[in-house]
C-alpha cells in the first residue's frame, strides 16, 4: 500500500476511433453486481423483521450498527435538543429547503386534466398523494441531510400524510441533528433508528412501533436495494419503491473551452461517493495539452481530498475517451446514460435538445453537480447505471398516483355505444358488450 498511496491518480484513457465496437459496448456496462448472493443474505434479515417485528430490529442494530437501542421509534414532535444546529448550518438547510420547495411544488398540477373525446364523452384525470411513505437515508461513510431534503420535499408537496425518514444510528443511539431538523421541517411523524434491510422491511411491513407504508424510496447500498426488490415483490407487503439503484455516476463531456480544474473538480466530486462510483470524461477535440492539464488537475485536486483513499480507487476504474465531434460524444453518453451530465462546452445550452438518456444535466462551465447534490432545486435521487433510459429521478410525482373517471351522457353512449359492442363481440366478452346493448335498448325505446 506504501507506493500506492504516493501513485499517481488517473483515469484510463481511449480513443474512440481506435475502440472496436465490441470494446466500445464493454465501457458502456456497469460493474456486474452480484444480486443472488446478496439476495441470499438479505432475504433472512427481511422474514426475520416481518415475522418478529420490532425485537428482530433491535437484534439486527445491535449487530450491524452496533447500537442496543431500547426503542427503534422517535416520534414527532422531535424534541429541540435533538436537532441543534450552528446559524451558518441552519441557514444553508433553509436556503436548500426553499429551493428544492419551490421547483417541486412547481411541478404540481393542481388542476385535474379534463377531455371530451367524443360529443357526451368526458375522461378526466387527477392526482391523489401517496399515504404513507417511507423515505431511506443512508448512513455509512457520509451523513446525509441531503437526502432527507430531497426525498421529504417533495414527499411533503405531494400531500403525503404520514411521512417515515428511516436511517442508521449513530454509535451512541442518537440520529445526527442535520437529519432530525430536515425529518421535522419536512413533517415526518416517526424516525426509524435502522439502516439496511432491515429498515426496509420495518417500513414494508411494519412493527409495533414502526408504521407499514405504501412506497419506500431512497438510495442505500446493494443490500438496501436488495431488500427494496424484494419486500416489492412479496404481495404480502403491498409496497413499492421508487427505482433500482446502483452506484453514483458522473459523464462530462468537454471540449477546449472547458477549464480543466473545473472539469476536474467535478469528476472527483462524484468519485469521493465511493470506490465503486463511476466518472467518465468524453473529451471532444482536446489538444494533448489541454488533457494534460485536465490529468493532472485530477492528480493533484485528488491528492488534496480528505477521501483521497477512495478516489484513488473509484478513479483508476473510471475512464476518458477522446472523441472527434459533439456527435460522437453526444451518441456515446446517450447510450450510457449517465446518472448526471455534465455540459462543460461552447454554447452548452444548445447541446441539451440532443439529451436523450440522462438522470439530470448540468449546463455549462457555472454548473457543478454540487450545486444539484444540495441546493438549486432539481432532485439529487436519480436513475443510475443506465436506468436513465426508462426511469425518472425522483420527483414530485414520485409520491401521487394518477387517477382517472369518465362521464358519459346519454348522446354520449348513443355514439360511441356501437364501437364498444363490436370491440366486445371480437373479444368474444358478452358481458360486456351486454352492459351498452341494455342501455343503447332503453335509449332506442323512447
Ligand atoms: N451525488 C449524489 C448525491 C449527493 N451528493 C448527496 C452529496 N450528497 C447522488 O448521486
Ligand atoms: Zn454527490
Amino acid at each position: 500500500p506504501g507506493s500506492e498511496k504516493s501513485g499517481r491518480i488517473a483515469m484510463k484513457a481511449y480513443k474512440m476511433k481506435a475502440l472496436s465496437v465490441e470494446e466500445q459496448k464493454k465501457l458502456l456496462l456497469r460493474p456486474i453486481i452480484q444480486s443472488n448472493d446478496i439476495m441470499a443474505r438479505v432475504k433472512p434479515i427481511v422474514d426475520s423483521v416481518r415475522e418478529r417485528g420490532d425485537a428482530a430490529l433491535l437484534e439486527l442494530t445491535a449487530k450491524f450498527d452496533g447500537v442496543k437501542l431500547e426503542s427503534t421509534v422517535i416520534n414527532a414532535p422531535f424534541t429541540p435538543e435533538s436537532m441543534i444546529l450552528d446559524e451558518l448550518t441552519k441557514k444553508a438547510i433553509d436556503q436548500a429547503y426553499h429551493n428544492i420547495e419551490k421547483f417541486h411544488a412547481a411541478q404540481v398540477q393542481d388542476k385535474a386534466l379534463v377531455v371530451e373525446t367524443m360529443p357526451g364523452v368526458v375522461c378526466t384525470r387527477f392526482a391523489r398523494p401517496i399515504e404513507r411513505v417511507g423515505l431511506y437515508v443512508p448512513g455509512g461513510t457520509a451523513v446525509l441531510p441531503s437526502t432527507t431534503l430531497m426525498l421529504g420535499i417533495p414527499a411533503k408537496v405531494a400531500g403525503c400524510s404520514e411521512i417515515v425518514v428511516a436511517t442508521p444510528p449513530r454509535k451512541d443511539g442518537t440520529i445526527v441533528p442535520e437529519v432530525m431538523y430536515v425529518a421535522h421541517k419536512i413533517g415526518a411523524s416517526k424516525v426509524l433508528m435502522a439502516g439496511g434491510a432491515q429498515a426496509v422491511a420495518a417500513m414494508a411491513y411494519g412493527t409495533e412501533t414502526c408504521t407499514k407504508v405504501d412506497k419506500i424510496c431512497g438510495p442505500g447500498n446493494q443490500y438496501v436495494t436488495a431488500a427494496k426488490m424484494l419486500t416489492q415483490i412479496d404481495s404480502s407487503s403491498l409496497v413499492s419503491i421508487d427505482m433500482p439503484a446502483g452506484p453514483s455516476e458522473l459523464l462530462v463531456i468537454a471540449d477546449m473551452t472547458s477549464v480543466p480544474a473545473y472539469v476536474a473538480s467535478d469528476l472527483l466530486s462524484q468519485a469521493e461517493h465511493g470506490t465503486d462510483s463511476q466518472v467518465v470524461l468524453i473529451a471532444v477535440g482536446l489538444t494533448p495539452e489541454h488533457l494534460a492539464a485536465i490529468e493532472d488537475q485530477v492528480h493533484e485536486q485528488a491528492s488534496r481530498l480528505p477521501r483521497v483513499d477512495i478516489v484513488r480507487e473509484s478513479i483508476p476504474k473510471s475512464y476518458i475517451i477522446e472523441v472527434e465531434d459533439m456527435a460522437e460524444a453526444m451518441r456515446f453518453s446517450n447510450e450510457y446514460a449517465p446518472e448526471h451530465l455534465i455540459l462543460h462546452l461552447e454554447q452548452a445550452e444548445s447541446y441539451v435538445s440532443q439529451v436523450m438518456n440522462a438522470g439530470s444535466v448540468f449546463v455549462g462551465h457555472w454548473s457543478p453537480e454540487s450545486c444539484g447534490d444540495y441546493a438549486s432545486g432539481t432532485n439529487h435521487t436519480l436513475p443510475t447505471y443506465g436506468y436513465a433510459r426508462m426511469y425518472s429521478g425522483v420527483n414530485t410525482d414520485t409520491f401521487l398516483k394518477h387517477i382517472t373517471s369518465q362521464q358519459l351522457t346519454r348522446e354520449g353512449l348513443d355514439a360511441i355505444g356501437h364501437t364498444v359492442m363490436r370491440l366486445a363481440e371480437i373479444e368474444g366478452l358478452e358481458a360486456h358488450r351486454n352492459a351498452v346493448a341494455v342501455r343503447i335498448n332503453d335509449i332506442r325505446r323512447q
